[in-house]
This record gives structure tokens, C-alpha cells and sequence, in this order.
């Protein structure tokens, strides 16, 4: 599979797709998440998942997430997004993030397609953060500094610590879809995304519901006081080709609720 993923990026058939981020109250678009994925054909019937693990095994992962922030770059040129406030989120690697030139990198990409780091918010998973051998708060205060917003994903799923929270200048968290696609059944889901949104919010850092598969998720999550949400409910990742569409289209149907 190794083969297959390099000869994917060899050959241009990295094909990043992109899943809006809503407001819950209003459907209107906040933003998006780029997700890997490559063009039919290829590598077909493999969970994107299992092809990001492979990736890092053997040691590709840099260059795709390299293909992606290009994919980020080339988004925030086209019309429809250039002239919005939307902010795209590209998932980080902990490879990436432990190479000391990564900064300097991307901070090159930004410059030569003229793309401004306040528009990019950069995740990285909570399980790779608190490794001790994960990546270190100079290199991600050194984003911070370079104007890039940094997101905490799979919030929850490994107990992050209250301290190691503050120490890191996290914008935003993503709390795991296992808790809201429990939400409704589950007191402790229940609980949890209650207890999480709370201590996001003392934090003053912004949360985001990730996996919103039903209206009755979304107006639990309502309820509690989250105000973005990610999830089938609004949209699937689709190719970066059709997102400006797809976002313009959110943006009307919100609207025309707001109306109604
Ligand atoms: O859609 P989904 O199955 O793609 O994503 C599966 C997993 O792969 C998620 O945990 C997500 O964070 C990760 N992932 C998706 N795209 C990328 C990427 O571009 N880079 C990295 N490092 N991880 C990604
Ligand atoms: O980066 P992260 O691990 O958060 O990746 C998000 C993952 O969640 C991707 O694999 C994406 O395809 C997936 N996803 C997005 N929305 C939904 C949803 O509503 N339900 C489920 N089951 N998965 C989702
Ligand atoms: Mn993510």
C-alpha cells in the first residue's frame, strides 16, 4: 500500500475533499476541515484512515500534508472563499510538527501563493499532543506567532489534561464524534460533552461538535450552549473542486431559514 500511496502523490492523484463546519443555530458556514483522500481508482476500498496511518509508516506523511495545505492555499484563492471569512483546517501530523523547519515551510508556501496564516487552522490530535515525545510548545507557539490558529482534535478521547491545555495557545478543541454520537442515549456522553464545553469555555477556548448525525444531536448540543458543529447532518466531505459551491449553497439555505 506504501507503493500505491507514493505513486498517488507521484502522479497527482491526492484528492483533498473538505467538510463544512456550521453554525448549529443557523447552518451557516463557519469554515471548513480538508480531509485526505485520493481520486477513484486508487487505493480503492481503503479507509482514508488506515491510508494516513500507512502514510506515516512509511514516512510519506509529510508530503501529504504538504499536498493539503496546498490544496488549503488553493481554496483561499478561489472567489467564493477569498471573500469570505472562512477559515480551512488542515490536520497536522506529529511528524511534521516535530521537524524544526516545518515553520519556516509553510511559512514559504503562505508567501508564494500570497495566502494569509490567519485563514488556516492547523489540527493536531490530542493523543499525539500529550505524547511526551510529540511536538514541542516552542515550534507551536512559533505558529501561533506566524498568525495560524491551532485546534486540539479527538478532544476527549485520551483525558487531556486541564494544565497541558492552558500551556498550549489552542484556539479551538474538536470534541470527538464517540461522545456526540452518543449524545442522546448516553447520560455520560451526555455528560461529558457538557463537562467539556464548560471547561472549553472557562478556557475561553472555542469548541467544535464533531460527527452531528442527527437533528436531535444537534439541538442536545444547542441546549448544552455549542455553537459549531461538524457532521453528515450538514454536509459530507466533498472534493475541493465543488466546496465553494457547497459553501455558497450553506450560506443561502441559511439565510433563507433565517427569513423564514
Ligand atoms: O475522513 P476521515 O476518515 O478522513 O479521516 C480519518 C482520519 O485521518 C482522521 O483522524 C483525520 O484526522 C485523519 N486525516 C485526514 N486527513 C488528514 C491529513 O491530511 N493529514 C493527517 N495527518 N491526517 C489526516
Ligand atoms: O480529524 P478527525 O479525526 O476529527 O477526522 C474526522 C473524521 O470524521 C473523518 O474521518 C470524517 O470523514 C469523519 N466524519 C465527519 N463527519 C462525520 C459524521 O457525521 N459521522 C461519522 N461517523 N464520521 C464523520
Ligand atoms: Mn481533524
Amino acid at each position: 500500500m506504501g507503493k500505491e500511496l507514493e505513486d498517488a502523490l507521484r502522479y497527482g492523484m491526492v484528492h483533498p475533499h473538505a467538510q463544512p463546519i456550521v453554525d448549529l443555530r443557523t447552518g451557516a458556514p463557519l469554515g471548513m476541515e480538508l480531509l485526505f483522500r485520493t481520486r477513484p481508482g486508487v487505493l480503492q476500498g481503503i479507509r482514508p484512515d488506515l491510508s494516513i496511518n500507512v502514510a506515516e509508516e512509511v514516512g510519506l506523511i509529510d508530503a501529504i500534508g504538504f499536498e493539503m495545505l496546498r490544496g488549503a492555499c488553493r481554496l483561499l484563492k478561489e472567489p467564493a472563499i477569498a471573500g469570505s471569512d472562512l477559515v480551512i483546517n488542515v490536520n497536522l501530523s506529529v511528524h511534521q510538527l516535530l521537524r524544526e523547519d516545518f515553520p519556516d515551510e509553510v511559512a514559504q508556501l503562505l508567501a508564494a501563493e500570497a495566502v494569509d496564516a490567519s485563514r488556516i487552522c492547523l489540527e493536531i490530535t490530542e493523543s499525539r499532543w500529550l505524547d511526551p515525545d510529540g511536538p514541542s510548545r516552542v515550534l507551536l507557539n512559533r505558529l501561533v506567532d506566524q498568525g495560524f490558529s491551532l485546534a486540539l482534535d479527538d478532544f476527549g478521547t485520551c483525558y487531556a489534561s486541564l494544565l497541558r491545555l492552558r500551556s498550549v495557545p489552542f484556539r479551538h478543541v474538536k470534541v470527538d464524534k464517540t461522545f456526540v454520537q452518543e449524545v442522546e442515549e448516553s447520560e455520560e456522553a451526555f455528560a461529558l460533552c457538557r463537562a467539556m464545553f464548560e471547561m472549553a469555555k472557562a478556557y475561553g477556548i472555542q469548541v467544535t461538535a464533531e460527527g452531528v448525525e442527527t437533528p436531535e444531536q444537534r439541538r442536545i448540543l444547542e441546549e448544552v450552549g455549542y455553537i459549531r458543529g461538524q457532521g453528515y447532518l450538514f454536509a459530507r466531505p466533498t472534493p475541493l473542486e465543488e466546496t465553494p459551491a457547497l459553501m455558497m449553497e450553506l450560506q443561502r439555505s441559511a439565510r433563507r431559514a433565517a427569513l423564514n
